[in-house]
């Protein structure tokens, strides 16, 4: 009887470092799927920002890489955390940070001299403090989101074009909900909105949100079982910034 128990007491621990370690990992892995900001860089990756962290994606955009999330601080030398947006530009090679008034220049994951500036000085008609920023593939045009309005921001005039803001759904981003907490274009040449806890595909070809959206973002997203936040610990590491 006595050795059968202690076979039995021995899985049963097994069982429990198993389920511990496999907790740990999601810990690791899968934060809470609200994020700050997601964007793309010049490197080719995919960083999505989530208060005072910041996750690579894997190459296939599913998964958050081996390693991270890591502190904002420890990734982009020079950016703070809490972001409000973050957009790239593919032909300048060129990611921008939002937070407030300022944003913040990045080539690749390196802070360009002389950021972080106003927002007021040099993207005219973009209020401070916005939800999210987005390249729309289906005109090339650059949109911002604040609140239940958007603002569509035009490179050539270097200005928000005339008869914005506009609210959701008034000529563009049918079926979206507001406010939205992040938005980025994927090399599907989809752009995908972050809201809560759920994610919102968007069919830029069709101009409208593709069937069966919104998805969880933890689950369908990026793979993960269930989120599970940050430890304490963690979130304070760099707390310095
Ligand atoms: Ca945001």
């Amino acid at each position: 009887m006595f050795p059968i128990l202690k076979r039995d007491t021995c899985l049963f621990f097994i069982l429990l470092l198993q389920m511990h370690l496999k907790s740990a990992q999601a810990r690791e892995e899968c934060v809470s799927g609200v994020y700050d900001a997601i964007t793309r860089t010049s490197d080719g990756n995919t960083y999505a920002f989530q208060g005072s962290m910041v996750s690579k994606l894997t190459p296939s955009g599913n998964y958050v890489a081996p390693g991270y999330p890591k502190p904002i601080c420890s990734v982009f030398v020079g950016l703070p955390s809490h972001l409000d947006a973050a957009l790239h530009w593919e032909n300048t090679g060129k990611t921008y940070f939002f937070k407030g008034c300022q944003y913040y220049r990045f080539s690749g994951t390196t802070l360009d001299s002389g950021y972080p500036k106003s927002i007021s000085a040099n993207w005219q008609g973009v209020p401070c403090d916005i939800d999210a920023a987005v390249v729309w593939s289906g005109n090339g045009r650059t949109y911002f989101f604040k609140g239940s309005v958007y603002y569509r921001y035009n490179r050539d005039t270097n200005r928000v074009d005339s008869g914005y803001p506009s609210s959701f759904g008034t000529n563009r981003w049918s079926g979206l909900p507001s406010p939205i907490n992040a938005a980025f274009q994927w090399k599907n040449g989809k752009t995908y909105f972050f809201r809560g806890e759920q994610y919102y595909r968007y069919n830029d070809g069709q101009d409208r949100v593709d069937s069966g959206y919104p998805l969880i973002t933890t689950e369908e997203w990026l793979g993960c079982e269930k989120s599970s936040p940050l430890s304490e610990a963690t979130k304070d590491m760099c707390y310095f910034v």
